[in-house]
């Protein structure tokens, strides 16, 4: 039985969507590691929530989005950080646990790696690269501590230049998905609203296709959604709404497929292995995590990245997919016993040095 202390993302509270997939995968983990017997805490903003989990809420500013800087931007921290005020609580109660996982893709927690004596810090890297300072002390971290650091995929890896990486994967609460034999006719879309998400190619697609397109995620960017709204006033797309897991299968089940539009190398893209729990084909820009976990023409359709005819052909011949075969893909290759294996192994291979 481990002692394990998760470290979460300072940019927003846990259950607010504004941390995305990390938030999905920090859940997770805790849920499939208090099943395995281990004991979890989770550090994160005040006003966090989690079900069945136990959440040591701390204040203090809220940092950032990384993504949304430039690549030449300066670390920086607000005045009584919330990321610094966590990693305080971190220090003083090292001693009580085994080892310390860290899910924010910010500069500090790497940079403290070596200062923690009392027990290893091991780093989840959420994104791939989107700054050079974050990608230098990414990879300096993992050039003094290989073991420490996991990536969700080889190809978010690759953006820093790591050939060889360790990757965690990601995984589904499988249960929870209802596989949907007979779709509705309209596509889902389903991330943060923000432009690295490129929802316009998708509403593009919708305009073209004629094919409604219902749209469920936090609405992060308000103003990148209204230029949405300007831009493409006669496609036929609607904003749904941000739910719970359980709400969300049901909209995702009836979709005739998921559109996935990343303009960024997403790291992983959870959406795509829920679309596939519930039978839902995933077209997907070949680009990041959608190209090691989508069987081109089988769970889905690659396509030319950034390309609205892309997402167009392939939609037109989404009937070819068979919804059983992304229901067995999610199966097989991401269920949360799949990740708990995985974890558990790092784990013991970090304790074990
Ligand atoms: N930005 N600074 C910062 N720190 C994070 O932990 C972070 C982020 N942006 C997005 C994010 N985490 C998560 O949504 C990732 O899963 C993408």
């Amino acid at each position: 039985m481990l002692k394990l202390l998760f470290l979460s993302t300072p940019v927003g509270p846990l259950s607010s969507g504004i941390g995305g997939g990390v938030e999905f995968t920090l859940y997770n983990l805790a849920q499939e590691m208090l099943r395995r017997g281990h004991q979890v805490n989770v550090v994160a903003p005040e006003n966090s929530a989690l079900p069945n989990t136990s959440i040591i809420e701390i204040s203090g500013q809220l940092q950032i989005s990384a993504q949304s800087q430039e690549r030449d931007i300066l670390i920086c921290l607000p005045p009584n950080s919330v990321l610094g005020n966590m990693w305080e609580y971190a220090r003083k109660v090292q001693d009580q646990y085994d080892l310390i996982f860290n899910f924010a893709y910010d500069w500090l927690p790497f940079y403290l790696t070596p200062f923690f004596t009392a027990c290893p810090v091991a780093h989840l890297v959420s994104m791939g690269s989107v700054s050079e300072a974050m990608d230098h002390i990414i990879l300096q971290t993992v050039d003094q501590f290989p073991h420490l650091v996991t990536f969700y995929s080889q190809t978010q890896a690759e953006t820093f230049g790591i050939k060889e990486a360790h990757c965690l994967g990601s995984a589904i609460d499988l249960p929870l998905y209802k596989y949907v034999n007979s779709p509705d006719d309209y596509l889902a879309w389903v991330g943060r609203i923000a432009p690295e998400k490129a929802l316009e190619d998708a509403v593009a697609a919708a305009q073209i296709t004629g094919i409604p397109l219902k749209i469920f995620g936090k609405l992060q960017d308000i103003a990148y959604w209204e230029q949405i709204k300007q831009d493409y006033p006669n496609a036929p797309f609607e904003y749904v709404g941000f739910f719970s897991t359980d709400e969300l299968q049901q909209y995702l089940g009836k979709a005739r497929a998921l559109l996935m539009t990343p303009r960024w190398v997403e790291a992983f893209g959870n959406v795509m292995i829920e679309a596939l729990a519930c039978g839902v084909p995933v077209i997907a820009y070949r680009r990041g995590g959608p190209v090691e976990v989508l069987q081109d023409e089988k769970t889905g359709f690659l396509v030319e990245p950034d390309s609205v005819t892309g997402l167009v052909e392939a939609i037109q011949k989404i009937n070819t997919i068979d919804r059983m075969a992304c229901r067995s893909s999610a199966e097989q290759d991401y269920s949360l016993q799949a990740l708990g294996d995985r974890t558990e192994q790092w784990f013991h291979h970090i304790l074990l040095r």
